[in-house]
């Protein structure tokens, strides 16, 4: 059975998707790939990210790209610079990512990769019945009643519980993105199967890129090249008593690539 495998906040970490890409191409090239958002800003290679989903698909695979947050910023940031990449009067880091495009001459290709993310919000499949969204769902709306805007940009406080830990499990699994953790985490319900795969885990903080398997139930997670930021040691989910799910992040982890 094709398999959907969904790689979590690429955030301009070209080199690191590469990494993923290869290990990936290892299991054929039959298993359809979902990015979750936040594709090209704040990282080193966002060139090196357009190009390797550009060479994934023309050697035949299947990507899927959904909206998160920071295409927003990435496609004002890619209009307002226009077909020259005039970078200028652009937030700083909005502006490095003009510029490294331009000097790859791949502002076209960047503008249409965004373009075709923003028009897909969200991503749905069966067995397990899956979802996949950038942020998350409000738990007491369920998914249908959370605005898009919520679902992309859904994230607790420092001290707050996680929306995942009051999700009720009727929407299925979600795979979500957006809120950059040290490890990834599987919420299991009692009888195993996984309802929140949360797969941010900070590459661009110098965490890792962490890939989940749906079908197969697996991690996949490539070492950052980056530096590792002080402040991301840490980054856990506390899980609230009164929580219904047990965090299982213990799932086999396939490979750590450094
Ligand atoms: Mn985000």
């Amino acid at each position: 059975m094709r398999d959907t495998v969904v790689i979590g906040d690429v955030h301009g970490c070209g080199e690191e998707l590469s990494k993923m890409f290869q290990r990936l191409n290892r299991f054929g090239r039959d298993c359809r790939i979902v990015l979750i958002g936040d594709l090209l800003t704040k990282g080193p290679r966002p060139d090196l990210v357009v190009e390797e989903i550009l060479a994934q698909e023309r050697a035949g695979r299947r990507i899927e790209l959904v909206c998160g947050n920071h295409e927003e910023r990435a496609i004002m940031a890619l209009r307002r610079a226009g077909a020259h990449g005039e970078a200028k009067g652009l937030p700083p880091r909005l502006a490095e990512m003009v510029d490294i495009l331009a000097d790859a001459d791949l502002l076209t290709e960047a503008t249409e990769l965004i373009e075709r993310a923003m028009q897909t919000p969200f991503l749905r499949g069966r067995n397990p019945m899956w979802t996949a969204v950038h942020g998350g769902v409000d738990p007491l709306l369920g998914f249908a009643r959370t605005p898009q805007r919520t679902r992309m940009t859904l994230k607790s406080a420092p001290n707050e519980a996680d929306w995942w830990w009051q999700y009720n499990g009727n929407d299925g699994l979600l795979v979500v993105g957006h809120k950059p953790l040290s490890r990834p985490l599987i919420l299991r319900r009692p009888d195993g199967r996984a309802v929140v795969a949360a797969i941010d885990t900070g590459c661009v903080y110098g965490g890792f890129l962490t890939a989940y398997r749906i079908g197969s139930d697996r991690l996949l997670m490539i070492k950052s090249a980056q530096r590792r930021l002080f402040s991301f040691r840490r980054r856990t989910s506390r899980r609230p008593i009164d929580s219904a799910w047990q965090a299982a992040s213990a799932v086999p982890v396939r490979t750590l690539v450094r």
